[in-house]
């Protein structure tokens, strides 16, 4: 089922309508955090209340969705497009439309190796992860900055929440994301709404506490390494969770593929979501001794004094349908 998106963006800029739209009162110039979650940043790390934007956008074989995504797009400080070994024109639309694009080609396969490129080359001081399927509406885009201005370290869009939808997932993987979600849920103790979405946000500078797998070691055949396929998303919250990182939802409207079929294969990526599940909370259990005995170390080198499982909720509904950490 092919679908247009013939609606123009409502919105221009990241930038700027936050303002008259979204005012998010009394911010100095500098904003640090105070919240539990962000202990391990409180005092560390000084952000800008007019933060610069680069939008990650991972694209396998998208040329046609390109040439309708892009023009789409705002005008953000850097818009990186992440190339997926792509045999259709998807580079030289890119290059056609937005003659400032930054290109990356990605080192493997995989979105999550995708994602980790593109998040490598982004200078903005907050990356939105895009999809180039058509599939997010760049009208969200303020939504999710205005949630990490205000003091979330990752916004987590969700489709599950009673302002959002989907018109393109199925029945099939609305199921599965609901189990991997309980298991998710369960295992972090967390109450997220939505597990496995592509449009989310963060601060650049939460990405060194994430660990994500290097990108410098060249792909061997074309065997998608673990942390490299679409269990991405999943990885990034277990890791913002584990971390203890503030973590908002933002209900997104999830539209239909443009054309094209998805590159999810839903048994086999739901497998290595699970395993993904599992495997982050063994590495939370481990974590959490080394918090309790006082060893913990960050990979950014910080001493890390956080317990685990304190990332909260402050998202804009608070209802059953929302999510978040309890
Ligand atoms: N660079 C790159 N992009 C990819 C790869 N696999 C998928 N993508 C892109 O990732 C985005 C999402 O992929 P889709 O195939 O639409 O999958 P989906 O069913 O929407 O899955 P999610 O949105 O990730 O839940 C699209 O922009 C794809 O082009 C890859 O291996 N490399
Ligand atoms: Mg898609």
């Amino acid at each position: 089922m092919h679908a247009t998106h013939d609606e123009p963006a409502q919105w221009s800029s990241p930038l700027r309508p936050l303002e008259p739209q979204h005012p998010v009162p009394n911010l100095p110039e500098q904003v640090t955090y105070d919240r539990p979650a962000s202990a391990l940043l409180t005092g560390v790390v000084r952000r800008s209340a007019d933060p610069t934007i680069s939008i990650v956008m991972p694209a396998r074989n998208e040329a046609r969705n390109l040439e309708i995504v892009l023009p789409e797009l705002p005008q953000v400080d850097q818009l990186v497009l992440v190339d997926g070994h792509s045999v259709d024109d998807t580079v030289a639309v890119a290059k056609r439309i937005r003659p400032d694009i930054t290109l990356v080609q990605q080192t493997r396969n995989g979105k999550g190796n995708a994602l980790a490129c593109g998040f490598a080359a982004a200078k903005g001081d907050i990356i939105v992860t895009l999809d180039a399927d058509g599939s997010a509406n760049p009208a969200e885009i303020p939504a999710f900055v205005e949630a990490l201005v205000s003091g979330a370290d990752f916004a987590k869009g969700t489709r599950f929440h009673r302002r959002a939808g989907s018109a393109d997932i199925t029945r099939l993987r609305r199921a599965g994301n609901a189990c991997l979600r309980g298991v998710a849920n369960f295992a972090l103790r967390t109450r997220f709404s939505d597990l496995c979405y592509g449009y989310n946000a963060l601060w650049r500078d939460i990405i060194p506490l994430l660990q994500l797998p290097p990108i410098d070691n060249v792909a061997t055949g074309n065997r998608v390494q673990w942390g490299d396929g679409f269990e991405i998303e999943t990885l990034i919250t277990c890791r913002v969770v584990t971390v203890g990182l503030a973590t908002t939802e933002i209900p997104s409207r999830e539209r239909s593929r443009i054309v094209g079929e998805t590159q999810l294969r839903t048994f086999s990526d739901g497998a290595r979501v699970l395993r993904t599940i599992t495997t982050e909370w063994h590495r939370s259990m481990h974590e959490m001794k080394a918090v309790r005995k006082g060893r913990h170390c960050l990979p950014s080198g910080l001493i890390g004094v956080a317990t685990l499982g304190e990332a909260s909720l402050c998202g804009p509904e608070t209802g059953p349908e929302a999510g978040g950490t309890r």
